[in-house]
């Protein structure tokens, strides 16, 4: 069994010897997603400047992230296949930040799975699969940002961090935790926070930028989704939203526009339960985000039994390949037998 201070190690022997390194994160990449890979990317141009790095996502992320450093030169492989496999032919190092299981990547992870380039996981979900060659996993870690920060802490024994990586851990951190009210599980998290607001982030002028972004548009779909289209079942708990193309696309949805959405049923007090149902954009299946409050609902167990996903105790994902009114029955069974 390795220490951390024998994967720390490793990771230094990697890092010298390395000339080109890839950054991926997971499919809709959420603010940890981009945030602590930014953050990551960042750090290796300053720590390794003889090595090339670049970030990849499978596909675009929202927004609402475009303002983090570096961001903007970020590959979403839905646009640039044919680049980003050439850059990958040459790679000595793979980063694989916040998930743990390749399958989360789509076709990029198909890529990545028929090159040999040793892959380094970095991420605090849930039971990581074992196609990685070192491994920090940690899922007492708030997010994949604060991970990001103790690494680097460990590497160089102070934070090596400009003011735009600090900020784009921050994002990290915020958007994990609900703002710090779930999701932190030690006291370090915050001590992190603050060694990230004396590298230079305004936390006020971060969360507005993360949290007053939203269109007027997506601001009218979440009126939608909760007077309209959030159910609610009071015997088991539980309340789900549903969204097919054609509602989405009457509020010209946007990447990124739902989320957050599956947290609101659970500020009702005695919903526990709440899942966010979204028909995807080719309608071959249905996405499914679980979260759930308390410790006595492991929505990464649901995800796994029966929407072939994972995450999270409280937070969770997975996809059901039927249709929308298929998806709604199948989880409304599932409600009645399993709660
Ligand atoms: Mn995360």
């Amino acid at each position: 069994m390795l220490t951390w201070t024998d994967n720390i190690k490793a990771l230094q022997d990697m890092l010298g010897n390395a000339r080109r390194a890839l950054v991926v994160s997971h499919m809709n990449p959420d603010g940890d997603a981009v945030g602590a890979s930014m953050a990551w990317w960042s750090y290796l141009r300053s720590a390794c400047p003889s090595m090339e790095v670049r970030v990849a996502f499978p596909n675009k992320f929202p927004e609402f992230l475009g303002w983090i450093e570096g961001a903007e030169q970020a590959i979403a492989y839905t646009d640039k296949k044919e680049a980003t496999l050439e850059y990958l032919k040459d790679c000595d190092l793979v980063f694989c930040l916040d998930f743990n299981d390749l399958s989360r990547l789509d076709t990029l992870g198909e890529a990545l799975s028929a090159h040999s380039v040793p892959r380094v996981l970095i991420d605090h979900h849930l039971q990581p699969a074992k196609e990685f060659d070192l491994v920090f996993s940690d899922v007492s870690m708030s997010s994949t940002a604060e991970l990001v920060y103790r690494i680097v802490l460990a590497l160089d024994g102070k934070p090596l961090l400009s003011k735009g990586a600090a900020e784009a851990l921050y994002v990290g951190l915020i958007t994990d935790t609900g703002s710090f009210s779930f999701g932190v599980k030690t006291p370090e998290t915050f001590r992190i926070a603050a060694d990230l607001m004396e590298l230079g982030v305004d936390k006020d002028e971060v969360a507005s930028k993360v949290y007053d972004s939203y269109s007027e548009k997506r601001m009218r779909l979440l009126g939608y989704c909760l007077h309209s289209k959030m159910r609610v079942f009071p015997k088991q708990k539980a309340a789900y939203i549903s969204l097919s193309r054609e509602e989405l696309d009457k509020f010209c949805f946007q990447p990124g526009d739902t989320e957050g959405f599956v947290n609101f049923p659970l500020s009702i007090k005695k919903v526990a339960l709440s899942a966010l149902l979204t028909e995807s954009q080719d309608k071959t299946h249905i996405r499914v985000s679980l979260r759930s409050k308390g410790k006595t609902i492991s929505v990464n167990e649901l995800a796994r039994k029966y929407f072939n996903g994972g995450g999270h105790f409280n937070a969770s994902g997975g996809k059901y390949f039927d249709s929308l009114k298929n998806c709604e029955a199948y989880f409304e069974n599932i409600l009645k037998t399993d709660f």
